[in-house]
């Protein structure tokens, strides 16, 4: 993409309304625009971000085998009646009425439509197990939006929902969830912590959410330090085994790790003290077990293998998609920007021409534009008429991880200066061997692909 064709229309001053760094860069870098409280507009750059991420919780959850769909924003009430939760749900639920006058909402979550669907066409243990989910927007009427698209009332989510004959089965679809978790998270550079939490309004009490450590973060949270030592990093797993995704749940929630809705005091103090940490997090995923809660109140049932019916066991798995750019954000930054972990990041490098209208820089550029596009991929090149440092610091607020700078002066010894967002160290290279380190620095990162 040429700077001078794309749509990133920058703020120079910190916008007043944002109260934390990652609500005041996505509004400075031009990524969101909101149109009402709570609600936003995706500008291309964050857009861009939105379909990466949303690109590999995609991949990770057709990895571990469940199957994607698309429900409906809009849903009829009569479900959540049979359900029990239009009453329940209270105020965050918005309500709508269509012309007809029929009591509609705008989905905060989708359990009940899920296992009506689910009981219309499955009756069969044989069909089972089974594991659908969608990417939607979701609505909930926050009583205090706040902090962007961290606590928006419409936003992003993945929702996923288990059907399993018993409760064995429904544990390792579980299972299987927090290791896709696992994955999904540290490709996206972040460091997501399975805490034990509580059901709220989705039920059941068999439930970890998944939490980023960061001041801002909205949940207070007590660990042992000895979680964050954990990494996921590159083991395979057969998300068929029992024993290995039962392996992984052992390794990664064995230690004290809870939200402040389940803490407890005293086996917090069984923590060798040096270990022990109070602070505050930032929730991007949940995944529950709640077994029949929904199936028996919605009569959802299968045929075991012995003839007898029985409602099935059921589970609901989210990731906040859209939340997790501010969560990124919060945790990769500094006082000039955001800083894109490669996995997420909206370009795959910056590409700034220290003087535009010069031939030779202007053909440099272009054909390091032309080679980086060739091997796949997508560079942002600023060929505006700008200062240097003007340029400089746009990149540094839209947070590519690397930039190739192209001057006059540097041309003449044939080389391009290749610089780390995240160090600030640069090194010079010829053109040929930057295009070469990028692609070596990607083949380490598995990137989702953006629009
Ligand atoms: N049905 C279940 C699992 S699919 C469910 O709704 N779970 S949830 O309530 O925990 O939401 C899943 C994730 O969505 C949360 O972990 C959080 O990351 C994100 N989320 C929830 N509310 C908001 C909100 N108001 N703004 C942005 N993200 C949100």
């Amino acid at each position: 993409m040429r700077l001078s064709r794309y749509f990133l229309p920058v703020l120079k001053e910190n916008p007043s309304e944002a109260q934390i760094v990652s609500h005041r860069y996505m509004l400075r870098a031009g990524m969101i625009k909101q149109s009402a409280a709570g609600i936003y507009s995706w500008l291309p750059l964050g857009f861009k971000v939105l379909k990466k991420i949303e690109t590999i919780v995609h991949e990770e959850q057709m990895r571990a085998g469940h199957i994607p769909m698309l429900m409906p924003t809009l849903q009829s009430a009569d479900l959540w009646k049979e359900s029990g939760r239009y009453d329940d749900y209270g105020q965050e639920m918005l309500r709508i009425s269509d012309r007809h006058g029929r009591d509609m909402l705008y989905g905060p979550t989708n359990e009940e439509l899920i296992t009506d669907i689910f009981r219309s066409h499955v009756g069969s243990y044989k069909d089972l197990p089974l594991t659908l989910y969608h990417i939607q927007w979701k609505f909930r009427d926050e009583i205090r939006p706040r902090f962007g698209v961290m606590r928006g009332r419409e936003f992003y989510m993945k929702d996923g929902y288990n059907f399993d004959l018993t409760k064995e089965d429904a544990l390792h679809a579980y299972n299987r969830h927090l290791v896709s978790y696992l994955r999904s998270y540290e490709r996206m550079g972040l460091q997501a912590i399975p805490m034990r939490a509580d059901g709220g309004p989705i039920g059941g009490d068999y439930t970890h959410e998944f939490l980023v450590l960061a001041d801002t973060g909205e949940s207070e949270v007590f660990y042992d330090s000895a979680v964050t030592d954990l990494t996921f990093g590159d083991r395979e797993i057969d998300y068929d085994s029992v024993e290995q995704c039962q392996g992984v749940l052992e390794e990664f929630t064995s230690k004290y790790a809870r939200t402040d809705e389940t803490h407890d005091e005293a086996l917090f103090n069984e923590v060798p003290e040096a270990r022990r940490r109070v602070a505050r997090g930032i929730e991007v995923g949940q995944i529950f077990y709640f077994g029949t809660k929904y199936s028996e109140a919605l009569g959802a049932n299968v045929q075991g293998p012995d003839g007898k019916q029985s409602p099935v066991h059921m589970g609901s798995h989210g990731i906040g998609v859209s939340r997790l750019l501010g969560a990124i954000i919060e945790a990769s930054h500094d006082d000039k920007g955001i800083i894109w972990p490669e996995g997420v990041t909206p370009f795959h490098c910056g590409i700034v021409n220290l003087k535009q209208g010069d031939d030779e820089a202007d053909a440099a550029c272009e054909s390091l534009y032309q080679a980086l596009t060739a091997v796949g991929f997508e560079p942002l090149y600023d060929d505006r008429k700008e200062r240097a440092g003007g340029k400089f610091a746009t990149m540094d607020l839209i947070g590519l991880p690397w930039r190739i700078t192209v001057g006059p002066r540097g041309l003449k010894n044939g080389v391009v200066e290749l610089t780390s967002r995240r160090s600030g160290e640069s090194e010079e290279l010829s053109p040929e061997a930057a295009v070469q380190k990028i692609v070596e620095i990607y083949a380490n990162h598995q990137t989702g692909r953006g629009f």
